[in-house]
């Protein structure tokens, strides 16, 4: 148990959420290792929805509000991590939700399709139909009525081939990813540097004010290259601004 008081109390809980999905089965093993990759990258940023991350968020929401077929793809990380949030937001903008497996097993699509159920949703994903063109193995598979279909799609955690599958089959991809110089950051139309409950929690809000004039004036002032090249610079920044304080003082704020 946790003690609220402690100062990593947020990151050691979600940390206790991806380990209870590894033994329930529907975190991979690998899911761990990334999950420890997304932790640096925000120890890194600091923890913090910073701007660059809020602007892409309101990007991803106004896109997503447009399209006609919008699909969220989940994967275990992200089932452990924000399933009832995921949910939430699914239903303020109307997208359908599906799971989509880097490392599938029948067995860990079956359990992550009845974590959403008890939660009251149901998800696309059990029965593929459809595979995505130029991908192999069973990551591939996909259904017609959803992300095959999808105009745009939201791929929180995503490995960077399957991105640039979906971008070669002319989808609009939106991408969460602590990581600003993964493939699929660099990849993605839009690429939220950002946690993801945290990232998740921010689209709920942005969702709540969004209407078609605002979400076109939105889309026109964005542009995904200056996003990740801010999101560097913030983490050099941060980095020099700590060094600095290191070698001036005798304490250290993180
Ligand atoms: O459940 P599966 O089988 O679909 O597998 C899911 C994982 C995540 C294991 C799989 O897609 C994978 O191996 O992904 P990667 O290639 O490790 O990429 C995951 C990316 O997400 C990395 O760039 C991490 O930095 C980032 N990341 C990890 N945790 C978070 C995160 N980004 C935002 N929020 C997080 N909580």
């Amino acid at each position: 148990m946790i003690p609220k008081s402690h100062p990593r109390y947020e990151s050691l809980m979600k940390r206790e959420r991806i380990i209870e999905g590894f033994k329930k089965g529907i975190v991979a093993h690998a899911g761990l290792i990334a999950h420890g990759r997304g932790e640096t990258f925000d120890y890194l940023i600091g923890e913090r929805s910073e701007n660059f991350a809020l602007r892409a968020e309101e990007a991803a929401v106004a896109r997503l509000f447009l399209a006609e077929n919008p699909v969220i793809s989940v994967n275990g990380n992200v089932t452990a991590l924000a399933a009832p949030d995921v949910i939430q937001f699914a239903r303020a903008l109307n997208t359908k939700i599906e799971v989509n497996l880097f490392y599938r097993t029948e067995e860990r699509i079956r359990k992550i399709v009845n974590e959403f159920e008890k939660l009251g949703a149901s998800i696309l994903g059990a029965e593929p139909d459809a595979r995505i063109p130029n991908l192999e193995h069973a990551r591939a598979l996909c259904t017609r009525e959803g992300i095959y279909s999808a105009d745009v799609v939201l791929v929180p955690l995503e490995d960077g081939d399957r991105t640039k599958a979906l971008k070669d089959m002319g989808k609009f991809v939106i991408t969460i990813d602590l990581n600003p110089l993964s493939r699929t950051a660099q990849t993605a139309d839009i690429t939220i540097v950002d946690e993801l409950t945290r990232a998740i929690k921010n689209m709920i809000k942005f969702a709540d004010g969004m209407n078609e004039e605002r979400a076109r004036r939105v889309l026109e002032e964005y542009d995904n290259r200056d996003i990740l090249a801010q999101s560097l610079n913030h983490i050099k920044n941060r980095l020099e601004m700590l060094a600095y304080h290191f070698s001036n003082s005798s304490g250290l704020k993180t």
